[in-house]
């Protein structure tokens, strides 16, 4: 008889920037690409404004109502927990799912607020135990070229002195993090879609996909 193949999982492929830099339609990309490619693949991002916690972030977000900046950042985590399952789920049945912003966005831009009771270290906390991505990529794009792709939008954050300690604590964080690929946004859509799908091929070449997905 024949043996029975492992069953692969699928990649936890995570995509981090900074407003503007085109994460959306970069991940839309990406999942177009894999599912050409005969992958099974599965684009979700956060925050989900779906759920009754994305209600009350996405209420927060437009301005419509005030969270104290802990309460605030344990929702956008509980956010996370809420479809952590879920992703589990998908990716043992061998589905590679696509992340629009995770943890690293959830830490960034709450310690970004520079609340002196908010520091990197405790905004991490929430976040220890959720799937752990097999490859992050961030999306760089400098200040000049995001004026060039518009304005700020109306949402909380979406100004000048969030997003330069914004930007300065995603270089942080990403110059001690392993397996994050950073990547030039700054490029045309096409190029930018061709580096990420080479990170992502290198990364399921590379990966054990008879492992369990790490926490
Ligand atoms: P987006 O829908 O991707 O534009 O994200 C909405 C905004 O929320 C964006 O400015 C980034 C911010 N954000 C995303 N995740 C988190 C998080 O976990 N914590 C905090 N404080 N902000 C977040
Ligand atoms: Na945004
Ligand atoms: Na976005």
């Amino acid at each position: 008889a024949t043996q029975a193949q492992p069953t692969r999982r699928g990649a936890l492929i995570v995509v981090e920037g900074l407003d503007r830099a085109g994460k959306s339609s970069q991940c839309e990309k990406l999942r177009d690409y894999l599912s050409q490619q005969g992958s099974p693949v599965k684009y979700i991002r956060f925050p989900d404004r779906t759920t009754p916690i994305g209600k009350l972030i996405d209420s927060y977000l437009r301005g419509s109502s005030h969270q104290d900046d802990h309460s605030i950042h344990l929702l956008f985590s509980a956010n996370r927990w809420e479809v952590a399952k879920s992703i589990e789920e998908e990716i043992a049945s061998g589905t590679t799912v696509i992340v629009d912003r995770y943890s690293y966005s959830g830490v960034v831009y709450s310690a970004a607020k520079a609340n002196p009771t908010l520091s990197l270290e405790w905004a991490w906390q929430p976040e220890i135990g959720l799937p752990r991505p097999d490859l992050c990529l961030f999306l760089g794009i400098s200040p000049e070229e995001a004026a060039k792709r518009g304005g700020f939008g109306a949402e909380r954050y979406e100004n000048e002195t969030m997003q330069t300690r914004v930007r300065e604590l995603f270089r942080t964080i990403f110059e001690k993090q392993n397996g994050v690929s950073i990547i030039d946004a700054g490029k045309s859509i096409d190029e930018v879609a061709s580096e990420i799908q080479g990170a992502v091929a290198g990364c399921i070449a590379r990966m054990d996909a008879t492992a369990p997905l790490g926490k």
